[in-house]
């Protein structure tokens, strides 16, 4: 009879093992490798476009940004700016501010926490280096915005180990050693759960989540913890009495494919059972850019024209140079709008070609702009290029010649209708 040697016995096929991982306060932790003497105060990241930070550097222009007291720092009850905040650091948190608010708000949260303002070109530079640092470690990673991404464990060797921890613990340790910057990785059967489990143990946190956990560590959270269930579906969800993931799983499938219709409800079911067989994708290609600026006051189309229409053709050379920068082209343009009551308008236009080029942007964007109302005071306004291809992948757009012709013909029309003619 054959012995058998221990080198024999054919190893364990690989569980499907995906991790989601995520920079801790990503902005502001952006801002504190330049100033470290603020760690562990409270920081927000916003405001508009003054440059808090070189006002203060001009004044120190002596010394290092590191030595710069952190009483010469601005402080949110001080800020007279508008817009809302980015993001702020954990010790902020505490005071119960976080993105998405008004600034005017948190400052009667945290009134002696500092604000900064965001350094997009410094964000880039980390974003670019905390995800390369991670491709030398595991090679298939799926880029999921400036500050996250999925990484594929399966098969990376160490990639099993305690269920993934070992080499969390690797990619953590290498982003902190090569940036100083803390991430929180959640490792799990799929995306789905990986992108919760990342928020478990934030900030520098790692969270390890096996199938047979979906029940003790998924279904008690809130139903908004599914990336995908949006607030309406919330509503919806809470009409219905479901508040917890759990909810959602003890529904019968056909139920939730009667009241959110065939393609949502079974995802949902599904969702809420953990099950999600979306490969990690490693090419990731941006669906649209945009930029959008909130005004120090609010403006008006009629009154403020003339700084609007300045802020408008730059924030459209700015998505023209983005586009080009990265080699893109797209045949959708579009624009947003906030009004002083907050309300948001979107209107957009796909022409027929790709193009890249800030003057038929700024053209198109212009035709928009009529479509909406223009009668309140505007907070914000933003410009977006979608349907977006590769430069190369398509027919390059139309000499700018043509361009300026159509330009100048239909601005004529349009001033020959008396139509709404500001931008
Ligand atoms: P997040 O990962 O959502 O937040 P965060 O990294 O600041 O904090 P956390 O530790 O909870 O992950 O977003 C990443 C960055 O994106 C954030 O630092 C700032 C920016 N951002 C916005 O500009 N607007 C927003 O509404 C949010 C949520 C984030
Ligand atoms: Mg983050
Ligand atoms: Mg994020």
């Amino acid at each position: 009879m054959r012995r058998r040697y221990p080198c024999e016995v054919p190893a364990p096929a690989p569980i499907r093992r995906i991790a989601h991982l995520d920079m801790d306060a990503f902005f502001a932790s952006v801002e504190l490798l330049r100033y470290p003497q603020l760690k562990g105060l409270p920081i927000v990241i916003g405001g508009g476009r003054r440059r808090v930070d070189e006002i203060i550097s001009q004044k120190y222009s002596d010394r290092p940004p590191s030595e710069i007291p952190p009483a010469a720092f601005p402080l949110l009850k001080d800020y007279v700016g508008r817009g809302v905040i980015t993001t702020a650091t954990y010790a902020a948190r505490q005071f119960g501010v976080g993105s998405a608010m008004g600034m005017m708000k948190a400052a009667k949260l945290a009134p002696d926490a500092l604000v900064l303002p965001v350094d997009f070109e410094e964000v880039r530079r980390y974003s670019r280096q905390f995800k390369s640092i991670i491709r030398e470690i595991a090679p298939v990673v799926e880029d999921r915005g400036v500050d996250e991404v999925y990484i594929d464990f399966t098969e990376v060797p160490g990639g099993q180990r305690e269920g993934g921890r070992v080499l969390a613990r690797l990619i953590q340790k290498a982003i902190h050693e090569q940036t100083g910057l803390t991430c929180s990785i959640g490792v799990a059967p799929n995306k789905l759960i990986a992108k919760m489990a990342s928020e478990f143990n934030k900030p520098n946190g790692i969270s390890v989540v096996f199938e047979a956990d979906v029940q003790a560590k998924i279904w008690p959270l809130a139903v908004r913890k599914i990336n995908g269930i949006g607030p309406k579906a919330e509503v919806k969800l809470h009409k219905l009495h479901l508040h917890t993931i759990g909810d959602i799983a003890a529904q019968d499938r056909q139920w939730l494919v009667d009241n959110f219709g065939k393609a949502y409800g079974a995802w949902m079911h599904d969702a809420a059972w953990g099950r999600d067989d979306r490969p990690v994708v490693t090419e990731s290609e941006p669906v649209s850019m945009s930029r959008e600026t909130t005004f120090d006051r609010d403006l008006h189309a009629v009154r403020d024209r003339a700084e609007l229409g300045a802020i408008f053709t730059d924030l459209c050379a700015q998505v023209a140079s983005d586009l080009q920068r990265k080699g893109y082209v797209g045949k959708t343009i579009g624009i947003k709008l906030r009004y002083d009551d907050f309300r948001i308008a979107t209107r957009d236009q796909t022409i027929d070609r790709y193009i890249c080029d800030a003057r038929t942007i700024r053209q198109v964007a212009g035709q928009c702009l009529k479509r909406v109302p223009l009668d309140r005071r505007l907070r914000l306004i933003g410009v977006r290029v979608g349907k977006l291809e590769k430069a190369g992948a398509v027919a390059q757009p139309p000499a700018a010649k043509e361009a300026d012709a159509t330009y100048e013909m239909q601005g004529t029309a349009e001033a020959a209708r008396g139509n709404l003619d500001l931008f």
